[in-house]
């Protein structure tokens, strides 16, 4: 983690030039901007000050860290152009805070006063709205509406006391499609007071984002409406997502915030699991019902818990199955059971580098060592230990594993099958077709039209 001397030394030369990020009375107060640049799950902080608590981890960010200021909980924000490592092999050029997309995630305790510098060194004017957190109107950061919006180079502050432990999140409420389509966002967790309450082992975060980036491209097209290419959490798509490292029997909370302009139905295979959290706050156990999908809907916050019981590296994807498909390739046509032998012959004595594609479905894809544009994501990539996963996008694996430390959230590599429990080719004879039950046997009203057309009448059959 580096820090922000360099920024701040930076902006004060810029005041040279009339253009002053922080006033030179601000700068003394204003806390240190931490920055974070690399892509990894940065594992949790544990509070080094204030009121205990559980800490959560952000899949592919980190927390921000603060400091005590008379009572005060401190954080600073730094609105800026950031560059955001999709996966590897694609770097997007997005929008964020403390160098990254999103931004660190906040966390705090219920009844802590917070401080919030957010200072903008973005292109264009800013706010950050405090998603499902109760706050003063004037706090509420929606730009024109409840504050002035925070000009290129300035600084504000934001102070509050949290009410209630939560899940929240922040985000812009300024040029509103443009600067969550650049990707500014960020985590925000409000703990419990009591850290016994709801306390689970394991606590990952992430926010659910889609962007518009042309293959070839670096920049997501920001007017895009609904047509997204990128489907991501926490600006990652598969294989750049990290795993959810889980130890055997550990209660585990995973929490997500939808920022796209569409639904996620968000499935994890090899268990149930209750949602016991949303950003209006915590679900009173009366009123859970078990799941194995739970759907986030534009703008919503869920959790949900488990007990980790089963071993195993266990799939967690949105089900939306284009959400688990990076950009390359959604414009080719449907192939499949078309022969195109003769005309794939002909084209390519025209155009040596012909492909067929798709004849037998598109999993070959997977495999294929195709020519892409730079900076450009397969449209499905990863391997697993059978073989190409055929993925992308929205998916990631919850791999569950005895004997890992308690803190320990280092990828374990991939499971081993207790001998006799993986599927596998069936070589002995198979069993006889079974004859349909009569009940279930076409009858002619059944029988499609066509076929009863072609159905010659008995010969001496009157109508
Ligand atoms: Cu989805």
């Amino acid at each position: 983690m580096n820090n922000r001397r360099q920024f701040l030394r930076a902006a004060s030369g810029a005041a040279l030039l009339g253009a002053a990020a922080v006033s030179r009375a601000a700068q003394g107060a204003v806390p240190e901007a931490p920055l974070q640049t690399k892509p990894e799950t940065q594992g949790p902080l544990a509070p080094p000050s204030g009121r205990p608590y559980n800490p959560v981890v952000t899949i592919n960010g980190w927390t921000l860290p603060w400091r005590m200021n008379n009572g005060w909980k401190e954080f600073h924000l730094v609105a800026e152009p950031v560059r955001r490592q999709i996966a590897p092999g694609m770097t997007a050029h997005l929008w964020g805070y403390n160098g990254q997309s999103p931004g660190p995630t906040i966390e705090c305790v219920e009844g802590d006063k917070v401080r919030i510098f957010v200072t903008n060194k973005l292109p264009e004017h800013t706010t950050i709205h405090w998603h499902g957190i109760l706050l003063p109107n004037g706090m509420d950061g929606v730009g024109g509406l409840t504050q002035p919006q925070i000009p290129v180079g300035k600084t504000f502050v934001y102070e509050f006391e949290m009410k209630k432990s939560g899940t929240f999140m922040y985000h812009p409420h300024a040029d509103e499609m443009v600067q969550m389509a650049m990707g500014m966002m960020g985590f925000f967790v409000v703990h419990p007071k009591n850290p016994n309450f709801m306390k689970v082992d394991r606590d990952f975060v992430f926010l659910i984002n889609a962007f518009d980036i042309k293959p070839g491209a670096a920049t997501p097209t920001v007017n895009t409406m609904l047509d997204f290419n990128l489907w991501c959490w926490n600006s990652r798509a598969f294989p750049g997502i990290d795993p959810f490292v889980v130890r055997t029997r550990d209660r585990v909370r995973i929490r997500f915030g939808n920022l796209t302009m569409t639904n996620h139905p968000i499935h994890m295979h090899g268990y149930d699991f209750e949602v016991t959290g949303t950003d209006g706050g915590w679900v009173p156990k009366s009123a859970r019902w078990p799941e194995v999908s739970v759907d986030v809907a534009v703008g919503q916050m869920r959790a949900f818990e488990f007990d980790a019981i089963y071993p195993g590296d266990w799939a967690i994807h949105c089900h939306k199955s284009h959400h688990t498909m990076n950009p390359m390739g959604h414009g080719v046509p449907t192939m499949i059971g078309v022969d195109h032998r003769g005309v794939a012959e002909k084209i390519m004595k025209l155009v040596p580098d012909y492909m067929v594609m798709g004849e037998r479905g598109m999993a070959d894809m997977g495999e294929m060592e195709m020519p892409l544009p730079d900076n450009t994501l397969p449209m499905m990539t990863g391997r697993g230990p059978f073989g190409p996963l055929e993925m992308g996008g929205m998916f990631s694996v919850v791999k569950v594993r005895d004997g890992l430390a308690r803190n320990d959230y280092k990828d374990p590599g991939w499971f081993q099958h207790p001998p006799g429990t993986v599927s596998r080719e069936w070589n002995g004879p198979l069993p006889p077709a079974p004859a349909a039950p009569a009940a279930q046997r076409p009858r002619a009203a059944s029988t499609p039209e066509r076929e009863l057309r072609a159905v010659k009448p008995a010969p001496g059959h009157k109508h």
